[in-house]
């Protein structure tokens, strides 16, 4: 049953792959894309035999991955929400740490799919193949996290959710590290696998511009400088955090954590290179500028 929804699926994504194409080239898009970011953790329960020594069991995972919520669902389906949202992923396993890789990069939200056992909703959140280290030979195959409720209760549609689902409502929540390929001989053992612990909403840099606009409203960050370049450097501030979200739009982390980390030098507190803003949200602005750097997994 599901090899024939994949088989389905393929087909649609193909079709509309070209309507998509189509579209690109002629009006924009009505609806805004904004970026939003979950930060997770878990527990690594199994570890397969080629991995153990890089990972074991016990290690912890942390990371996050950031997704535009104006991304399409391209299955007509009411059941299948496949939206290829996915604009960068972080994630840390012990030493390893793993980044957004090419390819498939779909968050899949499932409403009430049904078979001849039950009825079942889930969230899946899947890059294949990510990009990291190999390990043992074997290169980055899957990064898969995967929350599944068997009262089919959790979602009332196939949206996107745009807060973090609550974990408590789903009866599964893994998580499966891949790597590979592994040959059906020695299939789970090139895989490490663990138990979801917690989702929540992390920084954007949508976050960071409605705290910068709240902050300028009521009057807690202004500009800094003499006479009308305070408000000049207030607004190039401003513009440098807008310029890392449309960097990360379309794929430039590394960029993205270079103008992030001169936007943070420009709110930081310190003389050099003098301050775009003061004020007292000016340290918190700080604060969440370098958190969305550790989201994106920037280096330093
Ligand atoms: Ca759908
Ligand atoms: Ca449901």
């Amino acid at each position: 049953m599901r090899a024939d929804a994949r088989i389905r699926l393929w087909r649609v994504i193909c079709a509309v792959t070209f309507a998509v194409a189509l579209v690109a080239g002629g009006a924009a898009q009505n609806v805004q894309a904004k970026l939003i970011t979950f930060n997770f953790e878990g527990d690594v329960t199994y570890v397969g035999d080629k991995l153990l020594g890089t990972f074991n069991v016990g290690d912890k995972l942390s990371g996050s991955y950031t997704f535009d919520s104006a991304t399409p669902d391209i299955v007509t389906d009411p059941v299948f929400g496949d939206y290829y949202a996915l604009k960068a992923l972080n994630f840390t396993v012990g030493t390893y740490t793993g980044t957004l890789g090419a390819g498939t990069r779909v968050i899949e939200v499932v409403n009430n799919y049904t078979d001849i056992i039950s009825t079942t909703d889930w969230y899946r959140v899947l890059n294949n193949p990510f990009s990291g280290p190999n390990v043992g030979g074997l290169p980055p195959s899957d990064f898969l996290l995967y929350l599944q409720d068997t009262t089919a209760a959790v979602f009332s549609s196939d949206a996107l959710p745009i807060t973090p689902p609550d974990l408590s409502l789903f009866d599964e929540k893994v998580f499966d590290v891949r790597f590979g390929p592994c040959d059906n001989s020695t299939a789970g053992e090139c895989n490490l696998m663990g138990t979801i612990t917690s989702l929540t909403l992390g920084i954007s840099p949508d976050t960071i511009l409605e705290f910068f606009d709240d902050s300028v409203d009521n009057g807690d960050l202004s500009g800094s400088g003499p006479g009308k370049s305070a408000n000049n450097r207030l607004n190039a501030l401003r513009n440098m955090v807008e310029e890392a979200g449309a960097l990360i739009e379309g794929g430039f982390i590394a960029e993205a954590c270079r103008q992030l980390m001169d936007a943070y030098k420009k709110t930081d507190g310190k003389p050099r290179p003098p301050d775009f803003v003061e004020g007292d949200a000016a340290p918190d602005l700080a604060t969440m500028i370098q958190d969305l750097r550790a989201g994106l997994g920037c280096q330093q």
